[in-house]
């Protein structure tokens, strides 16, 4: 008598989540030609952030708050974990085979990488440290371009390229929890690590900015430096208008990843405009600038120096700094339209 053949199902528990490696990898197998390189790169990313976030969490234990002494290129004091988080990223990178130039906050050049790859990877290593001996949250910002010669000899312009040419783009906000949140062109993902297991589990799938928020973010001690336009629009937020949700709540960090993370979430509007002291605001265009404006545009969101869109700004210095106003669309348009002239209440 033939015994019965075991009846079998298609695997497909959820009892665990979605991994940011399976994402990953389903983001490859989506991408007609890849031959695994991006996917690894990202891998290494990850790695680096993991490895960060273990020493970002001891800090306080570590002796790893304080001052290394240096200054960097900035001409900001470097503080230990800054310089830590640097060469945490500049090494994995390196050793990942996939980067032909590396251009970080912390180091004056550009870097040629030892085995070049064909991605350009450009990053701030600890956005907001002068936040870490407070506890306040801090974080890794990136974005990643597709080198223009991959087979040729690595050069500084191919890392000097508007936004919009980004291939990948994201940041680590190392927060109550660590978040990774990550655009490869087919909408924004956030993954929260589980400390634990060392994994990043999908959390928040296809953010979307709200198309109109109830918050905006600025350094409000900035006013007196401020063009009449600008702080035309700062009264205009805080006024009592019952009809457009007026007066916005304010919430500033101080701390470019905390921020832009809240408002990518909650939407409003996060401003770091240029004033008679920095005409071009203080933050930097290729690693802060570009990543979050590519993010937000991918979230349905906006991102202008307030009058341009940020990605198509043509950059000619690897740290050259930008005016940035990031957020829902409908809040960084009425910022536009201030700074314009198009209207003043
Ligand atoms: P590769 O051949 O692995 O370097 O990938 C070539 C291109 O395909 C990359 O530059 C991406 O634009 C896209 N791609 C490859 N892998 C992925 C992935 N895991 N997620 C999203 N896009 C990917
Ligand atoms: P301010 C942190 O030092 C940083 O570079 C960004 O993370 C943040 O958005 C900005 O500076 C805060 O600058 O002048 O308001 O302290």
């Amino acid at each position: 008598m033939s015994e019965s053949i075991p009846s079998m199902r298609v695997a497909g528990s959820t009892v665990v989540g979605t991994t940011l490696r399976e994402h990953v990898l389903a983001g490859m197998r989506a991408a007609p030609g890849a031959t695994g390189e991006f996917t690894s790169l990202l891998n290494h990313l990850s790695l680096a952030i993991r490895i960060i976030h273990s020493r970002v969490r001891q800090a306080g234990l570590a002796d790893l708050l304080g001052y290394t002494g240096e200054t960097n290129v900035q001409g900001e004091q470097v503080q230990k974990l800054d310089s830590y988080a640097n060469d945490v990223l500049v090494t994995v990178l390196d050793k990942s085979g996939h980067c032909g130039i590396i251009g970080s906050e912390e180091i004056d050049d550009a870097i040629v990488s030892s085995h070049p790859g064909k991605y350009v990877v450009l990053f701030d290593p600890l956005d907001g440290s002068s936040n870490i001996d407070t506890n306040v949250g801090i974080g890794t910002i990136f974005a990643i371009l597709r080198r223009t010669e991959p087979r040729g000899v690595p050069t500084v312009a191919e890392a000097l390229r508007p936004g919009r040419e980004i291939a990948c783009a994201g940041y680590a906000l190392y927060g109550p929890s660590t978040v990774f949140v990550l655009s490869t062109g087919q909408g924004v993902h956030g993954f929260t690590l589980d400390p634990a297991i060392g994994e990043f589990f999908l959390s928040s799938p296809d953010i979307r900015c709200p198309i109109q928020g109830s918050m905006y973010s600025v350094n409000e001690g900035n006013f007196p430096r401020w063009s009449p336009q600008i702080r035309k629009w700062n009264d205009w937020i805080k006024m009592e208008s019952r009809q457009d949700g007026r007066p916005y709540g304010m919430r500033y960090v101080g701390s470019l990843v905390a921020d832009a993370h809240r408002t990518l979430l909650k939407g409003g509007i996060f401003a770091y405009p240029g004033d008679t002291k920095s005409p071009n605001g203080k933050l930097r265009l290729l690693y802060e600038a570009n990543p979050m404006a590519y993010l937000f545009e991918q979230a349905g969101g906006e991102a202008t120096n307030g009058v341009d869109r940020i990605l198509d700004i043509q950059p000619e210095k690897l740290h050259q700094r930008t005016p940035l106003v990031i957020g829902s669309k409908s809040d960084v348009g009425a910022f536009r339209q201030f700074v314009t002239g198009e209207r003043d209440e």
